[in-house]
């Protein structure tokens, strides 16, 4: 039988209306609340196949009060047990993930949440990615929005990390907030709460004025950047980048005028984005929801116990049906781009996504069109064509487009059209 969850709406709505910290917000009304429902049931009904996943929903149900004690085990067992399995092979920002989702809503001194050495793994591997930028050129073995990710849960779970070293690689004009010139959003709005942590952590700590008043100056600059990326339609960057950049922004409202974003309608713009499906994968759901309702991740240990609610509004209504697709086929273009372009037609059933398209042309052709993919908290991603590997050393990877764009979904999500030319193509950004 199909359970049923629901969400807490009068204890919820206090819980977001009373103001966690002096800054400026703009949440969903009342009445749009259950505008909110397709991305629970998409967070709920997830699998949680990928521990960064798992760690990315588990945050923001808990950020935003919504708690069901078993779903909660269920979430909290598959990542303990992943942790266990592979605590050396989780990523920097996957672990500090990990962190920020079994230690919210707990008092930091309990260390309830997790087990503590998970910390001093954290300040391993957060170690191991200046070391290697330092042996690369400047390339942390992920990614900025990582070393954000890690100094945010270093921030918050009381870790040792330097501040002198935090100004100099929170730095905006270093090249890893930017992928192929573009300023990354999500990458400058999570360092941006990295930041804010940080500064609101030191204050009194008179040596290290110096180094505070350069994270200041860090800080103002990169919410110049991101208000620099609001869009007509008052998204910040993309769909999938507003919901870190609205956080960001509702921590540093004293770097920026009341005129200069429009809050209300990024908000408004967010909820019919909802409503047309737009957060289907958990993992965009689970990143959008805490701005809506008004929480920042650097509310995750302000001293609230979990709380376990008695709910009066079902969720898990089922949602709109799927537009009703007829089973006819589609033709497409496609090509591989490395110096030279490899290109097919391919067939495939209308409604299927990009990499329907690229296991059908595999199927034609192994050699020129085979490739490798694996599973992350976004889907699929593609690691390889041809045995040509992306690599973070290089700052390479296999780029997404149609028409010659770049596409804002991955293979796993973006459904293809009838005479459209994708392409896959070997970049650096
Ligand atoms: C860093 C980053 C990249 C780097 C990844 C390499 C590196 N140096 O780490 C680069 C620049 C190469 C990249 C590429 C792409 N990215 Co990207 N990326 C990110 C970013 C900023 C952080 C990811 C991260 O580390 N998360 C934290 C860790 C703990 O989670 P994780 O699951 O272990 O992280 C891995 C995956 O996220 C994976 N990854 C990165 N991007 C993407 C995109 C997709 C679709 C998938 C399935 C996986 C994936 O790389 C991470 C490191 O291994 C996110 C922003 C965000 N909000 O999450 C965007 C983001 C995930 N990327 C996005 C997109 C669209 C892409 C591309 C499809 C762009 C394109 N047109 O080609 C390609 C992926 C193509 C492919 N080969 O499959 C979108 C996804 C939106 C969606 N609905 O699917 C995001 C949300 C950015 C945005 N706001 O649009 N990306």
């Amino acid at each position: 039988m199909r359970q049923s969850y629901h969400l807490p709406l009068m204890g919820l709505l206090l819980f977001f209306l009373i103001p966690s910290q002096l800054c400026k917000k703009c949440v969903v009304s009342e009445g749009e609340l259950s505008s909110l429902a397709p991305l629970l049931r998409t967070m709920l009904n997830s699998n949680y196949t990928n521990v960064a996943q798992a760690a990315n929903v588990l945050l923001s149900l808990r950020l935003v009060g919504m708690q069901n004690q078993s779903i909660e085990k269920q979430i909290i067992r598959l990542i303990k047990d992943n942790v266990e399995k592979k605590e050396s092979n989780l990523s920097s920002g996957q672990l500090a993930l990990v962190i920020l989702a079994l230690g919210a809503c707990h008092n930091p001194d309990e260390k309830c949440g997790f087990d503590s050495h998970l910390v001093d793994l954290l300040e391993e591997k957060f170690q191991a990615e200046i070391a290697n930028m330092e042996k690369h050129n400047g390339n942390p073995l992920t990614n900025y929005y990582q070393l954000s990710l890690d100094v945010l849960a270093l921030c918050l779970f009381n870790g040792n990390y330097s501040i002198n070293r935090t100004a100099e690689l929170f730095n905006p004009e270093n090249k890893n907030y930017y992928f192929s010139d573009q300023f990354s959003v999500d990458t400058g709005g999570m360092a941006v709460l990295a930041l804010t942590c940080v500064r609101r952590r030191n204050q009194q700590i008179k040596t290290d004025q110096g180094n505070l008043e350069r994270i200041d100056n860090y800080t103002e600059s990169l919410v110049k950047k991101i208000l620099l990326e609001i869009k007509e339609n008052g998204l910040i960057g993309n769909i999938y980048s507003t919901g870190e950049a609205m956080q960001a922004l509702f921590v540093s409202s004293n770097y920026y005028r009341e005129n200069e974003w429009n809050c209300q309608k990024t908000l408004q713009t967010v909820v019919n984005e909802i409503s047309q499906g737009a957060f289907r994968i958990p993992t965009a759901a689970a990143q959008i929801l805490p701005a809506l309702m008004g929480k920042t991740y650097l509310d995750v240990n302000r001293n609230s116990s979990c709380v376990y609610d008695n709910f009066n509004i079902s969720i898990l209504v089922p949602g709109p049906a799927p537009p009703t697709i007829s089973p006819s086929n589609i033709k497409v273009h496609y090509s591989v781009k490395i110096n030279e372009t490899y290109s097919t037609n391919v067939t495939v059933l209308n409604g299927s996504v990009f990499l329907d398209v690229m296991e059908a042309a595999q199927r034609q052709n192994k050699t020129i069109f085979g490739f490798t993919k694996e599973e992350s908290s976004w889907g699929p991603y593609i690691t390889s064509v041809q045995g040509l590997r992306a690599n973070n050393n290089d700052r390479t990877y296999w780029e997404l487009l149609s028409g010659g764009k770049p596409l804002s979904q991955g293979v796993g999500s973006y459904v293809v059209h009838s005479g459209e030319n994708l392409e896959i193509r070997w970049s650096k950004y």
